[in-house]
């Protein structure tokens, strides 16, 4: 039997818009570890990471809170580093989107060791591509792919053994729809591929997700980063940085189930649900529901 991991890493140190560090706790809340009891998972909670406070402080060099974020994220990086050594599947709960350095980090060294192809889905209204030279706001939830390609301070760079974590053919980038204009230029140089809005307009998700998936194989760990931002803010208002315009409810699904479909999933992060912009908890609960599927639950066969 699967045994999943649960990680709460409670913290909104790379965000401006403070609440998402409740996330974890929302996630407790609307029920994640029985959803994924009830489709026959082994599930472990293991608590809340510690980590420093909220400084709250204006950026410096460019970004706001490195040193917090650089501690949230040594943090994260153990955390999912020891529920991968034991063959679990880790889900990180956020907490904000800059906790994805230490998550993935981890997932890259973990996927080097063990001679695996990795696949980042990253599920996002937008593409987390800033580096503290072009960002408009310094904060580093709007930098974490960047880190992770090895663009990004000393501190945040090369947590998985080489310099870049991730090269730009293993990272997809779905729901896109807020690019600022010089990351527009960064996504263009690294060669990212992504697949906005405009994407799923014209070829829909079916066909989209098709290409995203095209060449996983028995060897492959894919990673979901999953920022419910990515949805509709009429479907999950509990986000900092929302967005309109999103995938409808029924192409998420879609996406997540073709992801399961796959039988490749091997860690996720669950990241930036603001409790504090949430109306009666409802976007965590979407987060479960999204969550059931992408472990398998809506597939008959199972
Ligand atoms: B999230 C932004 F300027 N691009 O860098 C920035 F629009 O993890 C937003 O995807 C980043 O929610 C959003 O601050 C980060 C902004
Ligand atoms: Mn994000
Ligand atoms: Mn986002
Ligand atoms: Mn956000």
């Amino acid at each position: 039997m699967t045994t999943v991991s649960l990680i709460g890493a409670p913290t909104d140190v790379g965000a401006s818009v403070r609440g998402a560090g409740m996330g974890p706790d929302a996630l407790r809340v609307a029920g994640i570890g029985e959803a994924l009891r009830a489709h026959r998972f082994d599930v472990i909670d293991r608590g809340n990471l510690a980590g420093p406070p909220n400084p709250w402080r204006a950026p410096v060099n460019g970004m706001r809170h490195l040193p917090e974020v650089v501690a949230w994220n040594r943090s994260v990086f153990e955390a999912v580093s020891t529920a991968l050594a034991m063959e679990h599947v880790p889900l990180l709960m956020g907490g904000d989107h800059c906790l994805a350095i230490g998550s993935i980090s981890a997932v890259a060294r973990h996927c080097r060791q063990h001679r695996r192809n990795l696949r980042v889905v990253w599920l996002d209204a937008h593409t987390d591509v800033n580096t503290e030279a072009i960002s408009p706001s310094g904060n580093l939830h709007g930098m974490p792919v960047a880190c992770l390609l090895g663009h990004g301070p000393p501190d945040l760079v090369g947590w998985s053994g080489e310099r870049a974590a991730l090269q730009p053919g293993e990272i997809d980038f779905i729901g896109i729809r807020s690019v600022d204009a010089d990351e527009k230029q960064a996504i263009r140089a690294l060669g990212l591929q992504v697949f906005d809005m405009r994407h799923i307009d014209e070829h829909g998700m079916r066909n989209t997700m098709t290409e995203v998936l095209q060449d996983v194989d028995e060897d492959t760990h894919i990673h979901v980063s999953f920022d419910l931002d990515c949805l509709d803010p009429l479907d999950a208002p509990g986000v900092g940085t929302g967005v309109r315009g999103g995938p409808t409810y029924r192409e998420m699904q879609l996406c997540m189930e073709m992801v399961a479909d796959t039988g490749r999933l091997r860690s996720l992060d669950v990241v930036e649900i603001n409790p504090a912009l949430d109306v009666r908890n409802r976007t965590a609960e979407l987060a479960v529901d999204f969550i059931q599927s992408l472990f398998g639950a809506s597939t008959l066969a199972r």
